[in-house]
């Protein structure tokens, strides 16, 4: 799957075509939505009804597109951000207990399966990557919520399953945290301290399942968030010739 190409293809039609008519070729559309890239494309005008919905085993969700705390900040002051800008956490950190800051999100899947997860983000206070780098998150309603390396994998305390991360991990929440040196925005989420372990949740059937984040560490900011099936790799799930996915409203 060349998304580049597909990407021109709908952006050629775009120069030719209103958005009226962008939906009757949307049974042709495998990633790429007709808005192009960058677009939210929605109808809905209240964010706390924002339903993101998956297409070709894709979800690309703007962190932002969400109903968050007011120690949540919305900031946009850095060039390598998209939509809106990021969400930082200012907030007091809260380093052993998630839920707090709670910000939730709507998946509609369509293709059942394991997702890998991914998130967009940077460190925005001091200037060590080991400080400052995390968020917390949970998925209460999926099947399965793990993160595995290689033959490893564990769960989140308190799951009822085992084994667990060395790390913070309580009440079905993972802490995810970016490593390395550069502190500027990039794709990478793990848990295990030490032992980066890679994020998965497994939806078993179709239908609306239910993301959380939570505030961990202050300075930790978010731009963006991926879900994808082991159909897609990584580098085209993040490509910047991806467009955001479809939102529609809750009824
Ligand atoms: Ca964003």
């Amino acid at each position: 799957m060349k998304f580049k190409n597909i990407a021109f293809v709908f952006l050629a039609m775009g120069l030719f075509s209103c958005t009226n008519d962008s939906s009757d070729n949307e049974e042709d559309i495998d990633i790429i939505s007709p808005e192009g890239p960058g677009e939210s494309a929605t109808n809905c005008t209240d964010v706390a009804k924002y339903v993101f919905n998956e297409n070709g085993g894709l979800l690309r969700v703007e962190f932002e597109d969400a109903v968050f705390d007011s120690d949540w900040k919305l900031k946009n002051d850095d060039a390598a951000t998209s939509g809106e800008g990021y969400m930082v956490w200012e907030g007091d950190q809260s380093l052993g207990t998630p839920g707090m800051g709670l910000a939730t999100y709507a998946l509609q899947v369509t293709v059942p399966g394991t997702y890998r997860f991914v998130w967009k983000s940077a460190v925005k206070t001091g200037d060590s990557g080991s400080d400052h780098n995390d968020t917390w998150l949970r998925f209460n309603d999926a099947s399965d919520f793990f993160a595995q390396k290689g033959e490893s994998i564990v769960y989140p305390a308190d799951s009822g399953k085992t084994p667990n991360p060395e790390g913070a991990t309580k009440d079905g929440w993972f802490k995810i945290y970016r490593s390395g040196s550069n502190l500027d925005f990039k794709w990478q989420s793990s848990t295990f301290d030490n032992n980066a372990h890679d994020i998965f949740v497994t939806f078993s059937a179709a239908g609306t399942y239910t993301m959380e984040i939570s505030a961990r560490s202050s300075g930790h900011a978010i731009d963006e968030f991926v879900l994808f099936t082991d159909a897609i790799s990584l580098a085209d799930a993040t490509s910047d010739t991806v467009s955001k996915s479809t939102i529609t409203c809750k009824n």
